[in-house]
C-alpha cells in the first residue's frame, strides 16, 4: 500500500479506535513475512477455494472481505486475486453454483457469494465478473436471490428457507437461521440498491416469517422499542418449526442486523426497528460483561469454538459497521456514539489478538481475552479484519444510481446464462503466481492495515 493511503488509514484509524494511549502491541517488523502462514495449510492451487478445513461459504466470506478491505482503504493490490477467485467460482450459471460444489452445497453457502458480489455492486468493483460481457456483479447478486426465492418452502412450516438445496443432503429438514437471514439480507441490499419493491416485500416477508416462527424472536410485534432482537440457530420442519434450536451466534445476528440496517435505511418501516434489538443483542448477549467486547459466547470461553464458529465473528463485525455507516441517519436504530464505542472497544481487543511471531502475522480467536491465545486461523483473520475496517469512517455504500459498474449493463439478472463457464475468461488478467494464496492475501491486508496503525505511531 502507498505510503499516503497508509498514512490516511492511519490518521482516520488513531483517533476513533485508540484515542491517545498506545494500543497495539503486536510488532510487526519490517521483515515480516506472511509466506509463514502458508503452514496453516496451504490454499488450494483453485481460485477462490481454501484447502480443508475451510469450507466454500468461508472462501466466499473471504472474498467478501477483500472487496471490502480494497473499498474502505483504496489498496487494489489484490483485486486481480479477488476478481479471479469471484470469477472462477461463478459456475455454468452464474450463481455460484459450480459443479464441484453442489453435491453439497447449501443455500446458506451460496448466499456467502453472493453477498460478496453484492458487496462488489456497492462499492463499485472496478474488474467485472465476466470480461467482455455485461454481466455485472448485480446481476450476479440477482442471479441467487431469484433462485433462493423460488425455493422459499410454503410447503412446510408457512414458508421459509430449508438450510440445504437438494433433499439428498444431511440437514435438508432444517431450516437454520444463516439460510434465512442470508436471504433477508441479500434481498434487504438488493431493494436498497435498486429500489426494486420486489425485493423490499420479500426481504420483509422473510424477517417476518422468522419472528412469527420465533428464529429472530421478538418479545412483541408491535413494541416499536423491539428490545429482543435475540436470534436463533434453526427449527426443523419434522416438528412443524415449533421447536427452536437455541444457540446464538454472532453471525446470524450480524446477518439479520445486516438485513435491518439496509431495510430501515431503504424504508423506516417499523418492522425494521426491529435493528435497535439486533444491536443490543450484539451489545449484551455477545459482549463480555467487563470490558464491552464481542465474543463468540457459545464457544469462546470454553475454547471450543470449531473452524466455522471461529469466522462468525467477521459477520456481526461487519454488520455492526453497515449499521454505523447508516446510523448517523437513522439514530433510532442505534445511537451512533455508542455504536461506534462497541466497535472501537472490539476492534481494540482484536488487535490485542494478534502478533508477529518468526515473521508471521498470528492472530488469535477471542477478542475478550487479554492475551493472545494461539488459536489461529483463517477465520480469525477474517474476523481481526472486518472488525479493524469496521473501527475506520464507512466509504459510501452505493445503488445503482451512485456506485460506478465495472460493465454498462442495465439488464436484469441472467439466472439462466450458459455462455460462461464461470472460470477464467480468456481476456482475465492472470493472478501472479505469489498472489494465488488467498489465506496469504487474507493476512497480506490484515497486516497492510495493521502496518499502517502503527507505522504512523498509533
Ligand atoms: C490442515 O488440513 C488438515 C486436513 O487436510 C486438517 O486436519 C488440519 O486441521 C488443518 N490445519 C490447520 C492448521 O488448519
Ligand atoms: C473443480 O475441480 C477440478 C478438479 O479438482 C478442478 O480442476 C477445477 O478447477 C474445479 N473447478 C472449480 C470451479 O473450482
Ligand atoms: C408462498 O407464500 C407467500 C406468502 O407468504 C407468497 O408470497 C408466495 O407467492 C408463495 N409461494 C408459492 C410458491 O406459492
Ligand atoms: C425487480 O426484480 C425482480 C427480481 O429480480 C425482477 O424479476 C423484476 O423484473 C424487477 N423489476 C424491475 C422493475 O426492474
Ligand atoms: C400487531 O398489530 C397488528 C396490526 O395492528 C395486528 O394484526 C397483530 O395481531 C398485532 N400483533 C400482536 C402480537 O399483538
Ligand atoms: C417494549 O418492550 C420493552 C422490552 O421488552 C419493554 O421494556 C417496554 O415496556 C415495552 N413497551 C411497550 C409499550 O409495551
Ligand atoms: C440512508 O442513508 C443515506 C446515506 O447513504 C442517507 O443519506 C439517507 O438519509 C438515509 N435514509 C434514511 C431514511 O435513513
Ligand atoms: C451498550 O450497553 C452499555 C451499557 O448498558 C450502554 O451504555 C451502551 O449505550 C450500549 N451500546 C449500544 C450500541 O447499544
Ligand atoms: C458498453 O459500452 C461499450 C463501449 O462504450 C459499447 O461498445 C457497448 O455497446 C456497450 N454495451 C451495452 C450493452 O450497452
Ligand atoms: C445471459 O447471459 C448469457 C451468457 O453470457 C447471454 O448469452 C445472454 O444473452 C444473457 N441474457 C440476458 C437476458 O442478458
Ligand atoms: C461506469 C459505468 O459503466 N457506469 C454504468 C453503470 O450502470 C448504470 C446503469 O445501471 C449506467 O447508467 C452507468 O453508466
Amino acid at each position: 500500500m502507498s505510503p499516503s493511503k497508509c498514512m490516511g488509514i492511519a490518521q482516520l484509524a488513531s483517533p476513533l479506535l485508540f484515542g491517545s494511549t498506545l494500543a497495539i502491541q503486536v510488532d510487526v517488523s519490517s521483515t515480516a513475512d506472511l509466506t509463514d502462514t502458508s503452514k496453516r495449510n496451504k490454499s488450494s492451487t483453485i481460485p477462490g477455494l481454501f484447502d480443508q478445513p475451510y469450507y466454500f461459504w468461508e472462501s466466499g466470506l473471504a472474498e467478501d472481505s477483500l472487496v471490502y478491505y480494497w473499498a474502505q482503504t483504496d489498496d487494489a493490490t489484490y483485486n486481480e486475486l479477488i476478481a479471479e477467485a469471484l470469477r472462477f467460482q461463478l459456475g455454468d450459471n452464474m450463481d455460484y453454483m459450480p459443479l464441484n460444489q453442489t453435491k453439497s452445497e447449501g443455500n446458506d453457502d451460496q448466499s456467502y457469494w453472493a453477498l460478496a458480489a453484492m458487496t462488489a455492486a456497492e462499492y463499485g468493483f472496478p474488474l467485472a465478473p465476466v470480461d467482455g460481457q455485461s454481466t455485472s456483479w448485480l446481476n450476479i447478486a440477482e442471479n441467487v436471490f431469484n433462485e433462493q426465492a423460488a425455493r422459499w418452502d410454503n410447503g412446510t412450516c408457512g414458508g421459509g428457507l430449508r438450510w440445504q438445496i437438494f433433499s439428498f443432503d444431511n440437514g435438508y429438514n432444517y431450516k437454520n437461521t444463516f439460510s434465512k437471514g442470508n436471504f433477508f439480507q441479500l434481498a434487504s441490499r438488493l431493494a436498497h440498491f435498486t429500489g426494486n419493491q420486489t425485493y423490499s416485500n420479500w426481504a420483509s416477508q422473510t424477517l417476518q416469517w422468522s419472528i412469527k416462527v420465533g428464529l429472530a424472536f421478538s418479545q412483541d410485534e408491535n413494541n416499536s422499542t423491539f428490545r429482543a432482537g435475540t436470534v436463533f440457530d434453526g427449527t426443523d420442519v419434522s416438528t412443524g418449526c415449533t421447536e427452536i434450536n437455541r444457540i446464538q451466534w454472532t453471525a446470524a445476528l450480524g446477518t439479520y442486523l445486516a438485513g435491518a440496517a439496509f431495510g430501515f435505511n431503504t424504508s423506516s418501516t417499523r418492522l425494521y426497528v426491529s435493528g435497535t434489538g439486533f444491536v443490543a443483542t450484539a451489545n449484551t448477549t455477545f459482549t463480555d460483561n467487563d470490558n464491552g467486547i464481542i465474543s463468540e459466547v457459545a464457544c469462546a470461553p470454553q475454547k471450543t469454538c470449531n473452524t466455522d464458529q471461529l469466522a462468525f465473528k467477521a459477520d456481526l463485525a461487519r454488520a455492526l459497521a453497515q449499521t454505523a455507516y447508516f446510523s448517523p441517519f437513522s439514530s433510532s436504530l442505534a445511537d451512533p456514539a455508542a455504536l461506534l464505542s462497541l466497535i472501537q472497544r472490539s476492534a481494540k481487543g482484536a488487535t490485542l489478538q494478534c502478533q508477529v511471531n518468526k515473521g508471521a502475522l498470528q492472530c488469535g480467536s477471542n477478542w475478550a481475552s487479554s492475551y493472545y491465545d494461539g488459536i489461529e486461523g483463517l477465520g480469525q483473520d477474517l474476523s481481526v479484519l472486518n472488525i479493524l475496517l469496521a473501527a475506520l469512517p464507512q466509504k459510501d455504500i452505493g445503488t445503482s444510481a451512485t456506485a460506478s459498474n465495472a460493465t454498462n449493463s442495465t439488464s436484469a439478472g441472467n439466472g439462466t446464462a450458459t455462455g460462461s463457464s464461470g472460470g477464467p475468461s480468456g481476456t482475465a488478467t492472470p493472478v501472479p503466481a505469489n498472489d494465488a494464496n488467498g489465506v496469504q492475501a487474507s493476512g497480506f491486508a490484515l497486516l497492510a492495515v495493521l502496518t499502517c496503525l502503527i507505522a504512523f505511531g498509533v
